[in-house]
């Protein structure tokens, strides 16, 4: 402030002495309520003012400006109670008949009623065809969703009996969590991997806004509501984001924090005020943030406030007291809490001890909660994404050993005695009989069809457009393929021209993304790299997203390849995330599903920044049965020279082989590239697609790509995962050769060394997915032992390349493990894979090959030395031929440097 002009400084003067005067006399309390009515005021005038990123610790909707609660109170309570009542009981029961088989008692608990407020007022459905509502359930509160479900006739009795138990009833058993893919028409979206759920719907918010300004799909009507725990919000992944959606003017996203206060081990901010933190970086980030702290029964001792020592002790008690004051009785509240200021005692001296205890959390409130998510839904128009921040009690009336308890996380079962206590507290004595909780299994209890509650439940969801969570497959907006126009100039090769197979792969999306038809739905992303893989020259052409268009002329702009931004570009330019690339990915990759508009993600990525980097939302990709294209380009620890060790992938391959929904391929040419697209665009979207992704490796080695072989079912045999590429010269001896990606070009030299000075004729073969060739061998070899007397099947691997002589080197620019997939489905052939397991290291490809051993000399050196083995030649030879490459044996290898 000392650097701004100040044009008045007596003006100035007599300002700051009354804001003195008033801490003086009446104190901060009132000094800040005047500060807070002059910002408030300025804001109404239009001075602008930095926005105040913290305010008391109350409800942000006072109870006057509270809307009509237009539900049946009482009646919605009871709905809740069954809910609350079978939810537990679920759990209950799976660990009666499972010991251990765990589920959560606690956080449905603590957050059954901001469930219940939007399933009976504000969830839209799916009814008509329409996508509705994309919610995200936190995780760990699927009892309560399922126990809904049951009370709707959705599901039965046996279903609940089966909570995770996922193998039985023909893999129909209810999912721990929500995973679409063991549930697929039930869960929309997989989120209990902490902090996933909430950057995962953030992006759905955004590619929704994507859909609408590319008008390719109507969005504006869908809401992304993400229900996110206060523990969760440690996770960088849930507010690492955030200003994205502020930025983005996202206010179709609602966050509903359920802030009981608590974790799994204990207190969340036992030192500090979780709600406080997380309102200040919401704010911060430019969210609409609603407060919901304090129940109704609050609402008259705040007016009678007039001194501000209540708001005071409000906002000085920490989280960690707060707790403690749900777990005593109404005295030692009385005491602690309101007991050392008189002016508060006084306050309360009208309420029983039962009246204090009972003072309720406003996260338990239905009308507050109808008060935010309405303020939340009426926020849309203003630009800013709303987080709603709900004070509960983690294992809300699951009774004094359970609620509040630091231990309330994982308790999974509950006693007769503690579940009668549930039973009062719910008011189910009608319905549930002391007799009932003597039997061995508590019982569940839904209301008749003709109950008032049952229709009540029914036609509000009816109102809302139908029940939820649902997932549909219903295609909306068809796609149509794209020609074959697109691949065929990837047959005829490069001609003497030297390219890499990322160039490839750019000209393909290209090509791709100018089909007359299928050329709209194509998704490129990319995180800041674009440059890196020769995409910038798509940015002109196909525009890179930007809702709010190109304000300004780039310093490119006479350029051919400008940076071009548009509100319906088509290029997802994610900057430097690959978290948010990769929920875009899953975003667009579900599209199919959850808007009914397939789209055709193209992720394309630093390869070592992929599966090592996003592996756990590769995985939620995976489980949320998304389609699309993941390319790992710069792959090869070798072939991306001169970075260094955190840059050089010589494992994705091994990582993509542990995800079964993936398809993982490494192509050495332009053509298998085009091929493998094409192939996989019919998996996915043709006429029974399946819902899986592929992982194509791409290098940035440049050779001349050559032509497709004229092979009649070379695609087949590419998709496979491995062909004959060349076949051998006749020669003395024999032997095989697998190469992958970059490494043809080692197998190649070594193939012709090996021929003319040893007359070794070598059959090269390209092996495009070990993993493919691997997951193939098992399900012949899990065949032939369960059918023993049937006629024995044979691997593909071993069919092509079993019967073959001499020994078989396998080489790739990734770890060995990756060729040895197969090492043992060709149990009659000595199996030598050659690869780059450890570190990284900066220098010349020629260096890095040799170093990791993967050059055409350390490919004929192994070779000939399995040849000396098998007797075929003289170990001398081997021994002259590692001296005459230069070869020190002492020399540089390490698999754990
Ligand atoms: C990435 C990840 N780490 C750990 C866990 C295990 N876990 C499940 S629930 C939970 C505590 C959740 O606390 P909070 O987010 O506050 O949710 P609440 O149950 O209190 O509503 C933890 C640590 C997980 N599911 N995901
Ligand atoms: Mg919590």
């Amino acid at each position: 402030m000392h650097q701004l002009p100040d044009t008045d400084p007596g003006e100035t003067e007599e300002w700051l002495d009354s804001l003195d005067a008033v801490v003086e006399v009446q104190g901060k309390t009132r000094a800040r309520y005047l500060l807070s009515r002059l910002l408030e005021r300025a804001r109404a005038s239009q001075v602008s003012f930095p926005a105040t990123v913290s305010s008391p610790y109350i409800n942000s909707i006072s109870s006057e400006y509270e809307p009509w609660f237009p539900g049946d109170e009482h009646l919605e309570r009871r709905i809740r109670a069954y809910i609350r009542w079978n939810a537990a009981v679920m759990v209950v029961r799976a660990n009666t008949k499972a010991e251990g088989i765990g589920g959560h008692l606690s956080t449905f608990a603590s957050s059954a009623s901001l469930y219940e407020i939007g399933f009976n007022h504000f969830f839209r459905g799916k009814d008509g065809g329409s996508p509705g509502d994309h919610v995200y359930f936190q995780g760990h509160a699927a009892p309560g969703v399922y126990a809904r479900a049951f009370l709707e006739r959705r599901l039965n009795e046996d279903d609940l009996d089966s909570f995770r138990r996922e193998i039985g009833r023909g893999g129909r058993g209810l999912s721990s969590y929500p995973h679409p893919r063991l549930m697929p028409e039930f869960w929309e979206f997989p989120t209990v991997s902490m902090g996933l759920g909430p950057l995962t719907a953030l992006y759905q918010a955004r590619f929704n806004r994507y859909l609408l300004n590319r008008k390719l799909d109507d969005t504006s009507a869908s809401r992304v509501w993400a229900f996110i725990g206060d523990g969760e919000c440690d996770e960088p992944e849930t507010l690492g984001s955030i200003s994205l959606a502020a930025r983005e003017h996202l206010d179709n996203l609602v966050f509903v924090v359920n802030c009981n206060l608590q974790r799994l081990d204990g207190p969340v901010r036992g030192n500090g005020k979780i709600i406080q933190e997380l309102e200040a970086t919401f704010r911060g980030a430019g969210w609409n943030v609603i407060k919901v702290i304090w129940g109704s029964k609050w609402d008259e001792l705040l007016a009678r406030d007039t001194s501000g020592v209540l708001l005071n002790k409000m906002n000085t008690t920490v989280d960690g007291e707060f707790q403690r004051y749900t777990v005593e009785d109404g005295n030692y509240i009385r005491e602690n809490f309101f007991g050392p200021d008189p002016r508060l005692r006084e306050m309360v001296s009208h309420l029983s001890d039962e009246d204090l205890q009972n003072l309720p959390r406003g996260g338990h409130d239905y009308r507050k909660l109808y008060a935010a998510y309405r303020a939340a839904i009426e926020n849309a128009g203003s630009g800013r994404p709303t987080a709603i921040l709900c004070k509960t009690i983690k294992g809300w009336t699951l009774g004094d050993d359970i609620e509040g308890r630091n231990a309330t996380h994982q308790i999974k079962k509950m006693t007769s005695a503690q579940l009668r206590t549930l039973r009062d507290r719910l008011h189910l004595n009608e319905e549930i009989s002391d007799e009932d909780l003597e039997a061995d299994d508590p019982p569940y209890y839904r209301p008749p069809i003709d109950s008032v509650e049952y229709q009540y439940m029914i036609e509000r969801r009816r109102a809302l457009g139908g029940v939820m969570p649902r997932r549909t497959t219903t295609v909306r907006k068809p796609i149509v393929l794209p020609g074959d126009a697109v691949f065929t100039e990837f047959e005829n090769g490069s001609g003497d021209q030297s390219v890499s197979t990322t160039m490839g792969f750019t000209r393909l999306l290209r090509n791709l993304a100018r089909d007359e038809s299928f050329g709209e739905r194509v998704v490129p992303i990319i995180p800041d790299e674009a440059r890196t893989f020769g995409m910038d020259s798509l940015f002109r052409e196909l525009k890179i997203y930007a809702s709010q268009g190109q304000k300004y002329e780039p310093v490119d702009h006479d350029m051919l390849l400008k940076y071009a931004e548009a509100s319906d570009g088509q290029i997802l330019e994610e900057g430097i995330t690959e978290a948010g690339s990769l929920a875009s990915f899953i975003a667009a990759g579900t599209s199919y599903a959850t808007r009914g508009v397939p789209m055709v993600p193209f992720y394309t990525f630093y390869s070592m920044f992929g599966f090592q980097r996003v592996g756990d939302l590769i995985w939620q990709a995976a489980d949320a049965r998304a389609r699309g294209f993941l390319l790992g380009a710069t792959a090869g620890r070798t072939t991306l020279h001169g970075e260094g060790l955190q840059h050089q992938d010589g494992h994705s391959l091994v990582l993509a082989s542990t995800v079964p929904a993936c398809r993982a391929y490494d192509p050495a040419f332009a053509f298998e590239v085009a091929t493998i697209v094409r192939e996989g665009i019919k998996e996915m979207y043709g006429d029974a697609p399946n819902d899986v992704f592929f992982y194509l490796t791409l290098y940035n080695e440049n050779y001349p790509m050559p032509e497709m072989p004229k092979i009649a079912d070379i695609s087949r045999q590419i998709m496979q995962g491995l062909y004959l590429w060349r076949p051998a010269p006749e020669a003395k001896h024999k032997t095989t050769i697998l190469f992958s990606g970059s490494a043809h070009s080692a197998a190649s030299a070594a193939a012709k060394e090996l021929f003319e000075r040893y007359s070794v004729g070598c059959e090269l073969w390209s092996a495009t997915s070990y993993k493919a060739l691997r997951e193939q061998a098992i399900e012949v070899e899990r065949y032939n032992r369960l059918h023993p007397e049937q006629q024995e099947r044979r691997p593909i691997v071993t069919e092509l390349l079993d019967g073959g002589k001499g020994p078989i080197v396998a080489v790739s620019d990734f770890m060995r493990i990756v060729p040895e997939q197969i090492a043992r489905f060709v149990p009659s052939r000595s199996f030598t894979p050659l690869g780059t397991d450890g570190m990284g290291r900066s220098d010349t490809r020629t260096a890095l090959r040799r170093h990791f051993e993967i050059d055409a000399p350390h490919v004929v050196v192994a070779v000939l030395h399995e040849l000396a083995k098998a007797g075929e030649i003289k170990f001398e030879a081997v021994t002259e031929a590692i001296q005459r490459h230069g070869i020190d044996p002492e020399v540089g290898f390490s698999l754990n440097q």
